[in-house]
């Protein structure tokens, strides 16, 4: 295969409202980042992937873009982000941005333009439609409730947003708009930034005539119909020849909806879109009538089908990306692993085994490499996000959910719980700020804290580092081909990983139980690469602690 370093690269994820603040307000800033870069060096992460940080009015915390060439104030300043990319550049680094371009802030000065009248030369950068029999154009529900179409008084049309009211979609259709947007991506690439993660870029090409979606009983409107429309690959092939193909970049599509063959399109080896996709088969496992929001927990023959079928259904063909956690997620610890403090360790080393030893760029969340959990939150007026408050709303009014069910829900699905403060001592708000932060700080920090942690060489932290370390010095863990071993096996995942005479055996343990499983054969001379047990040897008949992990390579 041939071999690229966004290939054998590991990438961080900051999330920067939570990452830290340097100037006291509560909210984290660039300057706050460019402080905290020496530890993501010791980490030895490659490449940084920030989210969004242009200016907003941060209905959906810089997801709702007013002027993608403008620095969110609350962030800081374009001198700030240029010492942070040359901080991180420095460093040997690269720094990934967010690309959110299915849709703009309503407070962006296109759509100001294009709801002002219905012949303003911007009106087409959007998606405006008459109602229907004095209802909305079609039944398109809103991610975030409601429906996906918002009347406006001043030209007495509706216009499409996916997400929330304040975040209308772009026209992609409109050569215009993909000009605009191709060359604002230019420019940030003239600033030397090495690549875009795109939101939803699955959804920007929106099914002709914009028809009814399929209805499901108990909802009122249609789940969103707009993955992997018509034209989608059309325009990446254009952004590819326009922007990406012209530098030395690393891109991954969030693709939600995306199919294994949907993807062998977006990342396709070949270069002619992008180079890997945020799949969301694993995360949406245990999802039921009402969405994410179930206690339902992670069935593991389920996930091992799931990723497995990744692995093996692009191999060859695509890249994977390899991630549990991210700023849209629970924490991975307390979604597929066990955040009980006896067990919270040897879980989270567990896990990250698990997915850094597969074939893909793994991407590494903030807080994930110290094994952040899931945030108590004592109740709804402690939450923050709007996907969250919408749906509590939206759930406990219609009398769907009770009130004391969706707030245990939003504890153990909410996206907030990825967004609560980087933890990095056990000093005052987790040395995250002086100020009050603007989420709350989960209140095991003074357990769990990087400054702890880099302390302590058994610590979450350097088994990350050891992990990190690894992927650079065995080119089987990159390169290798991938075998699942006895994919019905409820409580361990196993999978082989080959590359001419090298080959992995991985084995993990899901359960608190401790297991056995014998060795395959051709690894009974092997050794132990990386494991979290104590002593763990290599016999024939393997024994496995609760949540166990064990390399062996050949
Ligand atoms: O997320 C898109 C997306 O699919 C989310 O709706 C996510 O799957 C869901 O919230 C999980 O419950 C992207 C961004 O990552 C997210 O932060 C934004 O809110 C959203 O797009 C709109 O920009
Ligand atoms: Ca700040």
């Amino acid at each position: 295969m041939e071999r690229a370093w966004w290939k054998e690269a590991v990438v961080y994820q900051i999330y920067p409202r939570s990452f830290m603040d340097l100037n006291g307000d509560g909210v984290g800033d660039l300057n706050g980042i460019t402080s905290r870069l020496d530890y993501l060096k010791e980490l030895g992460v490659d490449v940084i992937w920030l989210s969004p940080v242009y200016q907003s009015p941060n209905d959906d915390n810089g997801y709702d873009i007013s002027d993608y060439q403008a620095i969110m104030k609350e962030f800081g300043t374009m001198e700030d982000f240029d010492r942070m990319l040359a901080g991180i550049h420095e460093r040997g680094m690269k720094l990934v941005m967010d690309l959110v371009v299915n849709h703009t802030s309503d407070e962006h000065r296109w759509f100001v333009e294009s709801r002002s009248a219905k012949d303003n030369p911007y009106r087409d950068y959007y998606i405006w439609r008459e109602g229907k029999d004095g209802k909305e154009p079609n039944n398109w529900g809103s991610a975030f409730s409601g429906s996906a179409w918002q009347y406006d008084d001043a030209t007495q049309m509706y216009y499409l947003h996916l997400f929330s009211k304040k975040q209308p979609d772009l026209n992609w259709d409109n050569p215009k708009v993909r000009d605009e947007v191709f060359s604002m991506m230019n420019w940030w690439c003239e600033k030397g930034i090495d690549g875009f993660r795109m939101d939803v870029i699955s959804l920007i090409s929106k099914p002709e005539g914009l028809p009814d979606g399929q209805m499901f009983p108990g909802m009122e409107y249609s789940p969103i119909p707009c993955a992997n429309g018509p034209h989608v690959h059309e325009y990446l092939r254009e952004m590819n020849r326009e922007v990406l193909s012209k530098y030395d970049l690393i891109t991954v599509g969030e693709c939600a909806g995306v199919t294994i063959e949907e993807a062998k399109k977006y990342a396709s080896l070949d270069g002619s879109e992008l180079n890997m996709v945020f799949q969301f088969d694993h995360v949406g496992i245990g999802d039921a009538e009402h969405g994410k929001w179930t206690d339902r927990r992670v069935d593991l023959v389920e996930l091992k089908k799931v990723l497995d079928g990744w692995q093996t259904g692009l191999a060859g063909q695509a890249w994977n990306s390899l991630y549990f956690s991210n700023h849209d997620q629970p924490r991975s610890l307390s979604r597929f692993g066990d955040d009980r403090e006896e067990y919270r360790v040897v879980s989270a080393k567990m896990l990250a085994t698990c997915l850094h030893m597969m074939q893909g760029t793994p991407y590494v969340y903030q807080g994930e490499e110290l094994g952040m959990t899931n945030c108590p939150f004592p109740s709804i007026d402690d939450v923050r996000d709007i996907e969250s408050i919408n749906a509590y709303k939206e759930m406990t009014e219609s009398g769907k959910i009770t009130p004391e069910d969706m707030i245990r829900y939003i504890r153990l699905r909410g996206r907030d719980n990825a967004r609560t403060p980087m933890q990095w001592d056990d000093g005052k708000n987790a040395g995250f700020t002086e100020g009050t932060p603007w989420i709350m700080v989960n209140p095991n920090y003074t357990r769990i804290n990087a400054k702890q942690q880099t302390a302590d060489p058994d610590s979450v932290f350097h088994y990350y580092k050891k992990l990190i370390a690894l992927r650079k010095e065995e080119p089987v863990i990159v390169y290798g081909s991938y075998e699942p071993y006895q994919q019905e096996n409820e409580s361990l995942y196993m999978y082989i990983r080959r590359l001419e005479d090298a080959k992995l055996f991985v084995v993990c343990n899901f359960t608190d139980q401790e297991q056995t499983v014998a060795l395959p054969e051709d690894f009974a001379e092997g050794s132990v690469l990386i494991t979290n047990q104590e002593n763990a040897g290599v016999q024939h008949e393997m024994t496995i602690g609760a949540y166990g992990a064990v390399v062996i390579r050949r």
